[in-house]
């Protein structure tokens, strides 16, 4: 089981993220990998309740052999360390595929839901980020973020809202190449996490990323999952609840009529002894 150092929690909480090498060992993200391009092979992936090319649904329920690879004791382990008052895990039972996302808050939809419980200092969730595969300076594969961003005001989230002039003024400093996403890409603290096969990367929520961008084409497809750790039934609660509200075709017409757990991750559930709700 790993174990947290007092720095590296302080780290997390402080800058907003935590690098944990080995949660699984190369062999076991292998075996991830070809299970899931078993499932693609064997139609599994498209006869998914929702999926497109870039994602599908139902992993853990589909794929039992890889929730128990993904949901193994280092995992468990290190959320119970980081929320150790009430650790509670929402899982997000999906692969994506070959997306490279721009820069972005986790926790936009939280806002544009007219919500503000996420602004609480108290209120913790994490993004849990496994990529199978490496982070690679070429390829990309992995996150690149800003340490310390989670304070930050969610400029993007006020975008829909914007009067005329205020779209044109953005119109022009994108132009010029002086916009809020053009200063994250210059910013001195930009950082690419260099994950290895087997890490594991925790975001706050609330931190600006974007996926590490591939500057040539990659020999591997990327694959990421995506689970959130957090802390507290109240506040899972309501994360849970703004989640299955968002609009996108993923939650208005999956996510939305799952039911609050599901047998694999019940069996999951006790097994750790922890919290894990979908
Ligand atoms: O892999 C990527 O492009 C980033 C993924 C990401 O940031 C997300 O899913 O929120």
């Amino acid at each position: 089981m790993i174990r947290l150092n007092e720095k590296e929690i302080e780290q997390y909480f402080d800058l907003g993220y935590l690098h944990v090498p080995n949660v699984y060992t190369p062999e076991e993200v292998e075996q991830c990998r070809a299970i899931i391009d078993e499932d693609q092979a064997s139609g599994g992936w498209q006869t998914a309740p929702y999926h497109t090319d870039s994602v599908t649904t139902d992993i853990y329920e589909r794929l039992p052999a890889l929730s128990n690879i993904i949901f193994n004791s280092n995992y468990v382990s290190i959320v119970q360390q980081l929320f150790a008052e009430e650790p509670i895990i929402i899982a997000e039972p999906a692969v994506h595929k070959s997306r490279y996302y721009y820069w972005h808050k986790d926790s936009t939809f939280i806002t544009e839901q007219g919500e503000d419980y996420h602004l609480d200092k108290q209120f913790q969730a994490a993004m849990s980020v496994m990529y199978l595969q490496e982070n690679h300076p070429d390829f990309g594969g992995g996150i690149s973020l800003i340490p310390g961003s989670q304070w930050t005001e969610d400029y993007p989230a006020r975008i829909p809202e914007m009067s005329l002039l205020e779209r044109g003024v953005l119109k022009l400093k994108k132009t010029l190449k002086l916009s809020y996403f053009d200063k994250l890409d210059q910013h001195k603290d930009l950082l690419p996490i260099p994950t290895k096969l087997g890490d594991v990367l925790f975001i706050d929520m609330r931190l600006d990323h974007k996926g590490t961008p591939a500057k040539k084409a990659s020999p591997l497809t990327k694959y990421g999952i995506m689970n959130i750790a957090s802390k507290g039934e109240e506040d899972a609660r309501k994360l849970q609840r703004t989640l299955r509200n968002r609009d996108s075709g993923y939650y208005k017409n999956y996510l939305r009529h799952e039911p609050d757990c599901t047998p694999v991750l019940k069996e999951l559930s006790d097994k750790h002894d922890v919290k894990i709700i979908l």
